[in-house]
């Protein structure tokens, strides 16, 4: 495989509704998008960065950053034995995984395309519909928030997820299970809590949580484990895991009961694949997370889901909850059993719209 062609662009889309977590609001969210070509096929990847530094290192520029000068230069009309080589060829320059996983997770469209087979055959999927759940932001009051979950569980999702920090959390879990008790229920604080928080983290015990993900700090494992000592609900990491030989550590620590993977956050299929190997090894199970994609990472995220040890219900949601207009035809839906059939025709299934990503696009570069 040579790749003749890159293109960045970063696009700007406004979110049907603002989404914040204990690092901050997002109203409008800025993606760089990655379109390959190779012989006349054409591969679409997403760096899925948050607009600021807050969830990981990475944002929008830094990613154009480490593509335009160090990833793409190193790809470009090179001869490549797959998608696979560009993890091991990159592999000395450390992180910027989202980064990474744009420019890998194209090829794996490309050659997806290349073999006419679809993206998550591919890389080994199974499943032909995966469960879906929804996450759901800190909203301005306890009442908006019951009234998104209703909206959500109407819809057919099979698991909530809520945002929590402190001062939005107890009190709004005794508040949503007083209303819903028998939904499959999770927590995210997104590192907004230390072990110096114990005694009030046990307290969430008592709300009988599928799991609570990633209190401690973005990069910790040993605390992890420390406070996973003492809870009975499952402790499920996100920021803190990079890579395979992060999952095995904090499995082999005790740091989490349950590992959620994201393309992003892991530096793309390959990566991906190799945490799931070794959680389902161990029998972990594993999830796929969302960044608040556009429709291209959402649908790398469905063939990602459809490994067989993607056993929970993951983040990856409905077009439209994100929303206006997708950037991709068609748009992703889900059926009132909170599923989405997984496409079966050849690379992503979806089409990424040029004429829409144009017009969203803010900054755009060739390279050649
Ligand atoms: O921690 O899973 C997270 C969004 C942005 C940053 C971090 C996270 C999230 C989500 C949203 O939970 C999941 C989605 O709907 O895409
Ligand atoms: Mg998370």
């Amino acid at each position: 495989m040579r790749i003749d062609r890159i293109e960045l662009r970063q696009i700007q889309l406004p979110l049907v509704h603002f989404f914040e977590t204990s690092f901050g609001r997002t109203t409008v969210r800025r993606i760089l998008l990655l379109r390959a070509e190779c012989a006349g096929v054409t591969g679409w990847g997403e760096a899925t960065c948050g607009e600021s530094p807050l969830y990981n290192y990475e944002t929008p520029e830094t990613a154009w950053h480490i593509l335009s000068d160090f990833l793409i230069p190193g790809t470009l009309g090179r001869d490549l034995a797959g998608p696979g080589e560009i993890a091991s060829r990159f592999k000395p320059i450390r992180g910027h995984n989202m980064a990474k996983a744009a420019l890998e997770n194209a090829l794996w469209d490309i050659e997806a395309q290349q073999k006419g087979v679809a993206l998550s055959r591919l890389i080994g999927g199974t499943l032909k519909e995966i469960p879906c759940g929804v996450s759901i932001g800190i909203q301005n009051s306890v009442e908006e928030l019951l009234d998104k979950i209703q909206v959500e569980l109407s819809a057919g999702y099979q698991r909530i997820k809520i945002k929590i920090k402190p001062g939005w959390d107890v009190d709004v879990l005794e508040r949503v299970r007083e209303r819903f008790p028998r939904i499959v229920l999770s927590v995210d604080a997104n590192s907004a809590y230390s072990l110096a928080d114990l005694d009030h983290l046990k307290s969430f015990d008592r709300f009988n949580l599928l799991m609570i993900e990633q209190p401690l700090h973005w990069n910790d494992i040993i605390d992890h484990a420390a406070l996973q000592r003492e809870l009975k609900t499952a402790i499920c990491l996100d920021e803190s895991i990079h890579d395979a030989d992060d999952a095995r550590k904090a499995i082999e620590a005790g740091a989490c009961k349950i590992i959620n993977i994201k393309l992003g956050r892991v530096g793309g299929f390959t990566s991906a694949k190799q945490v799931h190997d070794v959680c389902r090894a161990r029998h972990v199970p594993v999830w796929c997370g969302g960044m608040l994609e556009s429709g291209v990472g959402r649908a790398h995220n469905i063939a990602m889901s459809t490994l067989s040890g993607f056993t929970l219900p993951g983040d990856v949601s409905a077009s439209r909850r994100y929303w206006r207009e997708d950037i991709i035809d068609p748009e992703v839906t889900v059926s009132p059993n909170g599923t989405i059939r997984v496409p079966q025709a050849p690379g992503l299934g979806y089409t990424p719209s040029l004429e829409r990503i144009e017009r969203a696009a803010v900054r755009k570069e060739s390279f050649a």
